[in-house]
């Protein structure tokens, strides 16, 4: 089936993206406020925000934030949490597999120098952050892809890693069943992280990591570890990431698109809706599919928006750690 008629195909939640329900993600500690609080006044740093309710994520930010750490590590240390989280199926342990039964991650990091690390389609490493900090770091380069970025893992000390849980299995073997190419298995876990922190310096460091869409193509890769398409920092002007359908976010360049808004003087909310906006504009079958943006300014005002209802934000900042329900376009 050629690339696109399987996007087309491909409802939102066949792919894992859920839309019109709230989303939770399991092993969450905090409860979510009841009320949806949609005015995100908030500012200040140190803070962090992350896409969906991540929370023991957050809260591992924090900690490192709180203890004079900077925004890289507590980027890295965050997004591990939810990468080893095993019940969580959109990332990193337990995610859910290709339509081949190949669990493949893609993940980014950047940090306050503007420098990029990125991993894509690896297997078997239970925390692509880390490797992609790595690629940042130890190599002249900025993306290492498949086999290649797998050896580099291994060379750096990490560890071969089976990320086919029982849970995640079982649940390709039902999608397999139903059909090939319409898988008819409707997920409501979501737990793909990008995540924005400041640090004590006011510093701005990111980082996306996740399995990508449930049952994709062998070989696909989304937007979440594209530079400038699942995030963007700019430590001059503040950074964004994105959650959802990759493809329509890496055609709009969502989080570049983000943060160069908020250079011409949009607030965060302000350019996360104009990145939807652009979504919309373009592409006439938005009804299917779901993207959340969230973003940040220097100054740790936040903003958050996507397509359909059931976006959620985590964010950490003034002692609070605290779940947002996004407000979005398609209102019905
Ligand atoms: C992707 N954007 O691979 C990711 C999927 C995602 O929550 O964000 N899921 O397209």
């Amino acid at each position: 089936m050629k690339r696109r008629k399987f996007i087309q195909n491909a409802s939102l939640s066949t792919l894992g993206i859920a839309v019109g329900t709230s989303v939770f993600a399991s092993g969450m500690k905090t409860s979510i406020s009841e009320e949806k609080n949609l005015k995100n006044e908030t500012s200040g740093f140190p803070m962090v925000i992350a896409t969906w309710n991540v929370n023991d994520s957050t809260a591992e930010a924090w900690r490192v934030l709180k203890e004079g750490g900077t925004s890289i590590d507590a980027i890295e240390k965050g997004c591990m949490i939810e990468e080893a989280n095993a019940e969580g199926q959109s990332v990193g342990l337990g995610g859910l597999p290709d339509r081949d039964g190949n669990v493949t991650l893609d993940a980014c990091i950047m940090n306050k120098e503007g420098d990029y690390g990125a991993v894509v389609y690896l297997q078997n490493i239970m925390h692509p952050i880390s490797v992609a900090r790595k690629v940042m770091e130890d190599t002249p380069h900025v993306i290492l892809a498949g086999k290649g970025a797998e050896q580099f893992a291994y060379s750096e000390g990490f560890k071969k890693v089976d990320l086919l849980t029982e849970k995640s299995k079982k649940a390709w073997e039902a999608w397999k069943k139903t059909s090939q190419y319409k898988p008819i298995i409707n997920i409501e876990n979501h737990d793909t992280i990008g995540m924005l922190a400041i640090d004590e310096n006011g510093d701005i460091s990111g980082g996306c990591t996740t399995s990508g869409l449930a049952y994709k193509m062998a070989g696909r890769v989304g937007d979440s570890p594209i530079i400038g398409s699942g995030l963007f920092i700019d430590n001059e002007i503040g950074g964004a990431t994105a959650t959802g359908l990759g493809e329509e976010v890496l055609k709009t360049v969502g989080s570049f698109l983000i943060v160069e808004l908020m250079r011409q003087g949009k607030t965060p909310q302000q350019a996360c809706e104009e990145a939807i906006g652009r979504i919309i504009k373009k592409t006439p079958n938005f009804k299917d599919f779901q993207v959340g943006y969230i973003a940040v300014n220097k100054k740790g005002e936040t903003g958050y928006y996507a397509i359909h209802d059931g976006f959620w934000v985590t964010k950490y900042q003034n002692d609070k750690n605290e779940n947002f329900a996004s407000d979005f376009y398609d209102k019905k």
